[in-house]
């Protein structure tokens, strides 16, 4: 007979089912800072949702934007027809990013604006009559999403080894982890911008007739935090112009406010010729994402298109109106509360704290960019990650919801924190790693 209404009918995303299921950790509403738990128990949210939830969580202005559009107009076709708050907000987002990107497509996720990033570069050197640049380079221990884009030039190996051949004509440059030359940097590492000239060897290898773009996120976050090396994107856009290569960031983590300006590109001063965007362009509340993309691109897409329909690409819910309404309300908060210049300023009281867990038992390195932080973890002989686990596990029934991968514990408060938050955060990682065998 089916069981209605127990645990086992929703798959959950990457989450260990099995064991979730005996033990969940189940939260029913959330407010500020905070989660309640099913049990009534206050939960600390130190990764803003999944590093989305910027300006914190239960905003009454988002939440009447959407209702407001729900009752006015709930959907409008994305194709061949328009609605105002989707070329609203395209503006909004346009008038945040670098000078000269000034067009956004609209996506419903991190995934779909990372794949849309790359068929838009892929089409471009088509129309622009470059048609034999088709290769697509990522790098070690990149995280892209999960669409079939997104996975190959992404660099995580279990996101990729599961799912057959992927796209043919990817590669991907080396990781810039240096644990041994950068542990417990405080800010941007030292050593390893040299790093950059593995897409030399790459072009080198190829040719650089035979690439299209290259993919990076600016700060590696899924993997565990990893901000660039000094210098290090300079270096990979000064070898993308030399070669005529499209240079992308994948913004989805460090867009909208994260490391204390609107993108990763002005606190790098590094201009990509494309941005993938998500998360906090509506503060989590309602999915969506978006490419947003130089004027280079989009005028030359529109002058030299061979179709009425320049890019045969899109999304039945590309600039949903509600979604388009809550991500306006949320950029009216960013502005209007001067978040991204707060959160950088509580960046560095968060760096101040969290180098302090650095003698902290197993404790193997702290890395830190912005409002993230990252507290590597030793791995327990034989068993990766298993640490790491028993961490959240820990930290949930302490009052703390914990991001982890790995070993490495990793950490993306609402930029909306005060200092009494972290110091709490930090708190509880303490009593959690103390009790860590
Ligand atoms: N690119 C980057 C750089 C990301 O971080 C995606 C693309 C995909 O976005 P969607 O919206 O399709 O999930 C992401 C997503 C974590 C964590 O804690 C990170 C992400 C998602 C969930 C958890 O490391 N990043």
């Amino acid at each position: 007979m089916k069981r209605l209404n127990d645990l086992e009918s929703y798959w959950m995303p990457f989450t260990a089912n099995r064991d979730f299921k005996k033990d969940p950790r189940m939260v029913v509403s959330a407010d500020g800072m905070y989660y309640k738990s099913e049990t009534g128990k206050d939960i600390m949210d130190s990764a803003a949702g999944l590093w989305c939830v910027n300006a914190g969580h239960n905003r009454p202005e988002i939440t009447a934007a959407i209702s407001q559009q729900a009752a006015t107009l709930d959907f409008a076709p994305s194709f061949q027809y328009g609605h105002p708050k989707a070329f609203e907000l395209a503006s909004r987002v346009a008038e945040l990013f670098p000078l000269g990107l000034d067009h956004v497509f609209f996506t419903n996720s991190g995934s779909e604006a990372v794949d849309s990033a790359l068929k838009i570069a892929l089409a471009y050197q088509r129309v622009r009559g470059k048609g034999t640049k088709t290769r697509l380079i990522g790098r070690e221990r990149g995280y892209h999403g999960v669409g079939f884009g997104g996975i190959s030039v992404g660099g995580m190996p279990r996101n990729r080894q599961y799912f057959g051949t992927l796209l043919a004509g990817v590669d991907h440059m080396t990781h810039t982890h240096l644990p041994e030359k950068n542990s417990f940097t405080k800010g941007l590492p030292e050593h390893g911008d040299y790093l950059a000239d593995n897409l030399e060897s790459i072009v080198t290898l190829h040719d650089a007739s035979t690439i299209a773009a290259v993919i990076v996120e600016p700060v590696a976050g899924s993997t565990g935090v990893l901000p660039p090396p000094k210098n290090y994107l300079k270096r990979l856009r000064e070898i993308c112009d030399k070669h005529d290569i499209l240079l992308i960031f994948d913004e989805v983590i460090t867009g909208f406010g994260r490391l204390g300006k609107a993108t990763a590109a002005e606190y790098f001063d590094v201009t990509p010729d494309i941005i993938s965007c998500a998360k906090a362009i509506t503060n989590g509340i309602i999915p969506m994402g978006a490419a947003v993309v130089s004027n280079k691109i989009y005028e030359t897409m529109m002058d030299e298109a061979d179709m009425p329909i320049e890019l045969f690409h899109g999304y039945t819910y590309s600039g949903h109106p509600i979604a388009s309404a809550a991500g306006i309300a949320s950029l009216d908060i960013y502005r209007d509360e001067d978040l991204f210049n707060k959160a950088g300023k509580t960046a560095i009281y968060l760096e101040n704290v969290v180098h302090q867990l650095k003698n902290d038992k197993n404790v193997i390195d702290i890395r830190n960019i912005g409002m993230v932080a990252a507290i590597e973890i030793a791995p327990r002989p034989g068993a990766l990650g298993a640490r790491g686990y028993e961490a959240m596990k820990s930290a949930w029934h302490k009052g703390l919801m914990l991001r982890v991968t790995g070993d490495t514990l990793a950490f993306s408060p609402p930029l909306v924190a005060e200092k009494h938050d972290i110091d709490k955060i930090f708190e509880i990682v303490q009593s959690v790693l103390k009790e860590l065998d």
